[in-house]
């Protein structure tokens, strides 16, 4: 079981809040359910800091992240628009505070390399919530794999689709490059589905060309310069190629993360809008697997907090991320936490795409290292 840390040796762990929106909301149930005094939350400005206290349960709103650094939170949750990350998480981290910073961790490769670094010297633990590792079936697929179960890996079909941007109304900070950044549907939901299959299959993207899609070049009465969609070619260490389309203009689909990858024995998929489920494909019979703690691979269970047949989902895997976040900053090295050298992964991945697109060319993804 992912232990509930509570105490980090020096009593109850005390966390912090950068941001008060969806995320913060979703932050904060997760560093309850993993045992968290909550310590402070500050915002934009002290009103919506006082709005968010009271909206995510915070006995305390502070003026600015500098009030909130010189407090007693041991680790800081970074929950506010993309282009403020970098500089943020660089303050909490010259603070000596663990730091969770949302995804994207930083809206250039340089400033997501130089987080990673300033946090490995300052020895604090920095992690990014590539949450969907922890869907307890994510992990089953990744450990079926790891035990040769599909044989070597030959295509994957992968995709990840919402439509909350679907309409020429529909608007929102992350399609302001300012606040935004150069990509929004690879650096928003593209870096999940890229972290999720390459901590599924253990294989990495060493090639790929893509095509972006902008519908709308205005909304809400604004400009927008980056991404609706992306539809991308790739291959990968192993041999292996495949497609990824994202979008956040598919009709229909919610939050519709899709992994399915075919190899030489079988095939595996997993789909996010049903967590609780893995398709395995062979060429004499199908099958559909439930998570079942009971029959869990080993190290799987632990991410099942309740019984077969009682349906875990997002909120779930958000607090088993956390759990294991508040976990390393008890000196625990829980396996698959998603790091701040995750996000300059992402980040390099988001170069590439964003290279690929504009020259129409095939990028050699290791070349972008700076
Ligand atoms: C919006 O696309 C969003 O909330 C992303 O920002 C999250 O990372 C993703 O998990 C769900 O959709």
């Amino acid at each position: 079981m992912t232990t509930d840390v509570t105490d980090t040796g020096v009593g109850m762990i005390r966390s912090g809040f950068l941001g008060g929106g969806f995320m913060a909301q979703v932050h904060s149930r997760a560093a309850r359910a993993a045992g968290a005094a909550m310590a402070a939350v500050a915002s934009s400005s002290p009103q919506r800091a006082e709005r968010a206290a009271q909206q995510l349960g915070i006995g305390r709103a502070v003026g600015s992240v500098e009030e909130l650094l010189a407090g007693d939170s041991d680790i800081v949750h970074i929950c506010t628009p993309n282009a403020t990350h970098a500089s943020l998480a660089l303050q909490v981290i010259a603070a000596g505070k663990h730091v969770i910073c949302e995804k994207p961790l930083a809206t250039t490769l340089v400033d997501a390399r130089a987080l990673a670094d300033a946090a490995a010297e300052r020895g604090v633990v920095a992690a990014v919530p590539f949450v969907y590792r922890y869907h307890p079936m994510v992990r089953e697929a990744r450990a079926r794999i790891a035990a040769g179960e599909i044989g070597s890996l030959l295509t994957v079909d992968c995709g990840y689709l919402q439509d909350w941007m679907l309409l020429p109304t529909d608007d929102d900070w992350r399609a302001t490059s300012a606040s935004g950044g150069p990509s929004r549907a690879f650096a928003d939901i593209g870096s999940h589905l890229c972290d999720l299959l390459e901590f599924v299959t253990g294989d990495r993207i060493v090639r790929l060309t893509a095509r972006t899609r902008r519908v709308f070049d205005e909304r809400g009465g604004h400009p927008v310069a980056n991404e609706d969609a992306v539809a991308i070619l790739v291959e990968l260490a192993s041999g292996a190629i495949g497609t990824l389309l994202i979008s956040q203009m598919a009709a229909g689909r919610k939050n519709a993360l899709t992994l399915e990858l075919h190899g030489a024995d079988a095939s595996i998929r997993f789909d996010q809008e049903r967590p609780e489920e893995l398709w395995v494909g062979g060429r004499e019979e199908n099958r559909h697997l439930f998570r079942d703690p009971s029959t869990a691979h080993e190290g799987v269970a632990r991410f099942s907090r309740v019984p077969v047949g009682h349906a875990q989902g997002y909120q779930d895997a958000f607090n088993g991320f956390v759990a294991d976040a508040y976990a390393a900053v008890a000196g625990e090295q829980p396996d698959g936490l998603p790091t701040f050298a995750d996000g300059v992964r992402a980040a390099q991945l988001t170069e590439a795409v964003l290279l690929a697109a504009r020259e129409e060319r095939w990028i050699d993804v290791g070349a972008l290292d700076t």
